[in-house]
């Protein structure tokens, strides 16, 4: 008998399938002739030189093995894939190996499409999409022109997120704890021209959202906190000139606003802080206090990582002035430190040691009064101690030990004496003339690079115009060719030095005009193209709404957890922007969102070239297959679930495919073909209802163990099988190992057409009833005996049963006078 050769059949198997096109979804809607469609959307990959790795493994497949499965369900699938080109990665491979990026992202695109092909993906190929084509770009900058239009893109000068490394500004999104999403570079702030898209216009529509999204709690949680939706109140401290007074006496008239959620302790407001680049610094005669200023310069330089990091505050006290309370009316000092931060609320902030962790340290630190104003309820009516005791132990224990944050009645504030916080919080406002204010952690994206390898921002400088749209029908800007596209690391784009394409003339007036040089972030061509999918070539829009109207939502997408704040917040935008602009038919674009957990080395780290631990997809293709990989990939843990990669595993669900191999080729149940063997029926039928709603959950790595356990069974009972049920077991088998399936489908078992497109098999509801069921007996409570019956018996088949036999009958001295029954579990009879 021949050996199972992976490598052999299955690069014959891809060939047959791309000839025979059975992935390609139909290209009109109407071509769908009432089958329900599916949208099985995966993340795509940054073409990159290092090739894909477990990282795009892991969802591919699951995708795939999903996807597989819906088509067999009789679903219409769509299951597409294509390349996020422009982008950081692609340009610093290029500059690394000194080949232009549009070179070597195209080879980078074929290596990693070989590998995609190479693990026997369902994929519909026919509507590759690449970010960097100037034929899908268009879309791309004519979306930017519409933001645009609709004063949502704008220009301005700000404080922005800088990498030095990379030598461009970044969005908030982009700073990890600090550092560069990309590089893991310390992040510094610069003051840059930029362009910003106004997502916070979409703080609520992204909030309200998510509501509906049938996504894991964690993803949309992460969303709400990073939009950061507070209610809370503006209210305004007045500042007192004091006769020590050290600075200009006309800079500091006014007043100092703070940002609170929590109005209600305002008696405890023991001090105000301000960050170290707010405005009444400015206004301050710095030169004179030499102290702050120098606080304060060194605060601005600290990188944004290191001002997090630092566990001890810091601060300094602006001496001469202090703030009135507006609601004790008392004098309280004013310090500068760098745990308040300038780009939230209003960049000050008034303190409540007695109630907030940070406050508390501080005031700790610079010994700082502390009042306490608010206090638990419970505890109090927990003791039974006299109230005023129990206030003085309360008090003392929050000035000494440890804030008390939570809900509470108030002390120590006037009027408002005995009330609850929660109640008294907008009365409290009123009283000081604050006002109520919603404000978001959400910061408008900063959308424009200082890099050469994006989609230009498709916008025109022209002197007495000032900002003018590119016409649509002169998109795309393209990009043009240069020789030299390093970051210039002066906050200009390479293609600024390319003076015959920067000056241009205006599209309005016709006079002296310079084009944006600017590029678009990596995250704008993701934001849009799994609506471009939808329609790949249309040339005249970015996709039909017919063919929207059909494919979206996305039905189910499948990805990492690092994209929640980034990819998945921007897409959305974009998605909720078009809706209302009318060019997309639903409100959110994925309906629902499976994400993967990480495989780690074989040593339990992280997989990174520095650790010496990764494990090559090829490799393991070449040596074990494609379909011993994907199994083995399925196999490893939970979807969801972290999990390090065993060699040893790999060994063991190559093993299972061949022992399938084996026993199908052996053709020894031939022999007995036409025996009926109800108990092989009854694991099979029972396998086919439990694999098929392991894929419906996503629950991938248990389907591929009743895989082994059917396969167990059947090497046990051979003799009894029918070419009926190895047929079955390698439809069950087709979604996981998709080759091995189609061999063993038309080559051995010769059925005429791919297994992949025969329908999911159905089971028989009856033959996976457990026929029979311990039913414990019990008299007057004791178990006398323990009978099988007739599944869902009821009380007088179980009554009879029981009364017929020895066991109990020795026990029934008297009449029955009661009896308790639980269906398929228990009789009692009591006497
Ligand atoms: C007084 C107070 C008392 C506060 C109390 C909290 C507890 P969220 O929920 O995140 O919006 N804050 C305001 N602006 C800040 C800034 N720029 N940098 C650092 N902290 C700032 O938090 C709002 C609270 O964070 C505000 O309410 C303010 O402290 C602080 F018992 O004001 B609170
Ligand atoms: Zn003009």
């Amino acid at each position: 008998m021949t050996k199972y050769n992976p490598q052999k059949i299955e690069r014959k198997w891809q060939s047959y399938w791309a000839k025979k096109k059975i992935y390609v979804a139909p290209s009109s809607p109407k071509a769908t002739k009432g089958k329900a469609k599916r949208y099985v959307l995966v993340e795509f990959a940054y073409p990159s030189g290092a090739g894909l790795h477990m990282g795009h493994l892991r969802p591919y497949v699951a995708g795939d093995v999903y996807s597989r499965y819906l088509r067999m369900k009789g679903h219409e699938v769509m299951y597409p894939m294509g390349w996020d080109a422009f982008g950081l990665p692609a340009e610093n491979y290029a500059i690394k190996h000194g080949v232009h990026p549009s070179k070597s992202t195209v080879e980078n695109i074929k290596n990693s499409k070989r590998q995609t092909q190479s693990w026997g993906m369902s994929l519909d190929w026919s509507r590759e999409v690449t970010t960097s084509d100037p034929n899908y770009y268009k879309w791309t900058q004519w979306i930017f022109l519409q933001l645009f239009k609709a004063g949502l893109a704008y220009e301005a000068t700000g404080l922005i997120n800088w990498c030095p490394k990379d030598k461009t500004g970044l969005a908030k999104e982009e700073v990890i704890d600090g550092k560069c999403e990309r590089c893991g570079t310390a992040v510094e702030k610069k003051e840059m021209r930029q362009w910003y898209l106004k997502i916070t216009a979409y703080a609520e529509k992204l909030l309200a959202g998510l509501k509906n999204l049938d996504w894991p709690e964690s993803v949309k949680v992460q969303q709400e906190n990073w939009i950061g939706r507070s209610e809370g109140a503006l209210i305004r401290f007045s500042i007192a000139p004091q006769p020590t007074l050290t600075i200009r006496r006309g800079a500091v008239a006014g007043e100092i606003e703070v940002f609170t959620t929590r109005p209600d302790t305002i008696f405890g407001a023991t001090f105000l802080v301000i960050a170290p680049e707010h405005e009444l610094l400015s206004r301050l005669n710095l030169d004179i206090d030499e102290e702050i200023r120098a606080y304060c310069e060194q605060a601005k330089h600290k990188t944004l990582l290191r001002r997090q990091e630092t566990k001890e505050k810091t601060g300094i006290e602006i001496r001469g002035i202090k703030a009135i309370n507006p609601a004790t009316k008392e004098e309280i000092p004013i310090w500068v430190s760098d745990y308040v931060s300038a780009d939230y609320g209003t960049g000050s902030i008034m303190a409540v040691p007695a109630h907030d962790e940070r406050d508390f340290e501080f005031a700790k630190k610079y010994s700082l009064p502390i009042t306490v104003v608010v206090l638990p309820y419970t505890r109090s009516i927990q003791t039974g101690t006299e109230p005023e005791n129990i206030q003085k132990v309360e008090i003392e224990n929050i000035k000494n030990e440890a804030t008390y944050e939570g809900k509470g009645y108030l002390i120590n504030s006037g009027q408002f004496n005995g009330l609850s916080g929660e109640t008294a919080k907008w009365e409290i406002t009123k009283f000081v003339g604050g006002k109520q204010e919603l404000k978001y952690k959400l910061r408008d994206w900063v959308f424009s690079r200082q890099r050469y390898w994006g989609e230009p921002i498709p916008i025109i400088h022209c002197e007495t115009c000032d900002i003018v749209a590119v016409p649509e029908k002169d998109l795309p800007v393209k990009l043009p060719p240069v020789k030299k596209y390093e970051p210039t690391g002066t906050g200009e784009s390479p293609l600024a030095a390319i003076k015959n394409w920067v000056n241009v003339k205006c599209p309005q007036c016709g006079g002296l005009a310079k084009r944006e040089t600017n590029t678009m972030p990596q995250w704008a061509g993701s934001s849009w193209y799994y609506l471009r999918y939808t329609d790949p070539k249309n040339n005249k829009q970015f996709a039909s709404p017919e063919k929207l109207k059909h494919w979206l939502p996305v039905d189910v997408y499948f990805g990492g957890s690092e994209h929640t704040t980034l990819h998945l917040l921007y897409s959305r935008f974009w998605h909720q922007f078009l809706y209302d602009q009318k060019y997309v038919p639903t409100p959110e674009p994925y309906a629902k969102r499976v994400v993967h957990g990480l495989i780690l080395g074989p040593d339990g780290e992280k997989m990174s070239k520095s650790q010496g631990n990764i494990v090559n997809p090829d490799e393991v293709v070449k040596q074990y297959g494609a379909d011993a990989l994907r199994m083995y990939e399925l196999f490893l843990g939970p979807h969801e679930a972290t999990v390090p990669w065993k060699t040893e595993g790999i060994v063991g669900v190559s093993r299972f495919l061949n022992r399938v191999w084996k026993l199908v080729r052996s053709g020894k149940w031939q022999v007995n073909s036409e025996k009926k063997d109800q108990n092989i029926d009854r694991i099979l039928h029972k396998a086919i209802k439990k694999i098929g709603e392991d894929i419906e959950n996503y629950r991938f790595n248990t389907g591929v163990s009743e895989l082994m356990k059917l396969l167990n069974e059947f090497e046990s009972q051979h003799l009894s099988l029918a070419t009926s049920h190895l047929s079955l077991f390698t439809l069950l088998l087709s979604p996981f190992a998709p080759h091995l399936a189609e061999e063993l489908w038309q080559n051995v078992l010769k059925h005429r057409t791919s297994v992949h497109l025969e329908p999911w098999p159905t089971y028989d509801p009856k033959l996976i009833i457990e026929t029979r069921v311990d039913f414990v007996i019990q008299i007057n409570g004791r178990t006398r005996a323990v009978m099988p019956l007739p599944a869902d018996s009821d009380e007088a088949v179980a009554r009879n049963a029981a009364e017929a036999d020895e066991r109990i009958k020795r026990h029934l001295a008297g009449p029955i006078k009661k009896v308790i029954f639980v269906k398929n579990k228990l009789l009692n009879l009591i006497i």
